[in-house]
């Protein structure tokens, strides 16, 4: 009912809508439409009430706002089903939890503060409130376990793009799952799975992309390897609007596209639009992975999303995983 209201507000925008109207599209009393209309208020919509004219949408603060991602979306696959939270520990722990209760494909958690968001191999993530997009993506793919590595590429690929689309902004991909503005990440990936011999039961996509952040923001260990999009923005005179509504909705429009790319194995797709954003390949680089450390060139990624990496002695290594720095 709530969404309802709003989805009429929204599409009356600026213009009053009579309590009387509501009151007989919904077939509520006028007591009812007003605790909705201060529920959407407290959600961060400006809403004029007149006792005479009714309630006028205005316009809505920076928050984050499920129906204002799922309207109009026109994806197939992602973005079914928002669940939002103002505040939970991590959207990834949050996922798990969710699925054993049967969470479908393509469901989106989001929360605006995590209390204990999580980087690869338990690290910490930092996720404060009003600042960034903390959300994890459901996905339940029929593809091989080894597959399950080109998801982190393509929702790199889907973030960039979005960036782009958004923000006219082109973020460089840091093999495997960072997203660098300024050669500092702006956005992290966190690809979970549960799976069986032959068979995945899920896999979660976690992404968190500082958004708002003054540089202050940042804790003292990441202040000067971390950077948010509202930072980038101001560093290049850019007067681009940051709503944080549009960017998750167009993550979600290219990550559709991009998870079909993997469906359809169509690999090569997914590979191909990676070198364009990349920033790792024919650079000299330091790889570490749990006991093993090498120097060497990233020459190039394998269709199945490996790094290439030509050694200092000149021998050709691929891996499949490990932290990577540009020396
Ligand atoms: P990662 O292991 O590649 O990066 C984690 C490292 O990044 C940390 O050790 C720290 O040095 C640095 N770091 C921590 N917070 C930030 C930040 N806000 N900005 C820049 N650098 C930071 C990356 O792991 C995967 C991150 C995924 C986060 C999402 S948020 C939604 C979902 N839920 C959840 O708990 N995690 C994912």
């Amino acid at each position: 009912m709530k969404y309802k209201i709003l989805e009429l507000l929204c599409n009356k925008k600026g213009v009053f809508i009579s309590s009387k109207i509501l009151n007989e599209k919904f077939n509520v009393t006028r007591t009812t439409i007003w605790k909705y209309i201060n529920e959407l208020k407290k959600d961060g919509y400006l809403i004029e009430s007149s006792s005479k004219k009714g309630y006028k949408l205005l316009y809505y603060q920076n928050k984050i706002i499920p129906y204002d991602i799922m309207n109009n979306l026109n994806t197939t696959i992602i973005g079914k089903n928002i669940i939002y939270y103002d505040e939970i520990d991590s959207t990834n722990i949050e996922s798990k939890k969710m699925l054993q209760d049967g969470l479908e494909e393509g469901s989106i958690i989001i929360a605006d503060k995590q209390t204990n968001g999580r980087g690869r191999m338990g690290r910490l993530w930092h996720s404060l409130p009003n600042k960034g997009i903390w959300m994890s993506i459901i996905l339940k793919p029929v593809i091989c376990i080894e597959e399950v590595q080109k998801i982190t590429l393509a929702t790199a690929i889907a973030v960039a793009k979005a960036l782009e689309k958004c923000l006219k902004i082109k973020a460089g991909i840091k093999w495997p799952n960072d997203i660098l503005l300024d050669d500092k990440k702006v956005c992290g990936i966190l690809t979970e799975m549960s799976a069986e011999v032959g068979r995945i039961n899920y896999v979660i996509v976690g992404i968190g992309i500082n958004v708002k952040h003054k540089k202050d923001d940042f804790a003292k260990d990441i202040i000067d390897r971390a950077i948010s999009l509202e930072s980038y923005l101001e560093k290049i005179n850019s007067y681009e609007i940051l709503d944080r509504n549009v960017i998750i909705k167009n993550i979600l429009i290219e990550f559709d596209r991009v998870y079909k790319y993997i469906l359809s194995f169509q690999t090569k797709k997914i590979i191909d639009i990676w070198k364009w954003y990349s920033i790792t390949l024919g650079r000299d680089i330091k790889i570490i992975g749990e006991n093993y450390k090498y120097n060497g060139r990233a020459i190039n990624i394998t269709n199945e999303g490996k790094l290439v990496v030509k050694l200092d002695d000149g021998s050709i290594k691929e891996f499949i995983s490990g932290e990577i720095s540009i020396r």
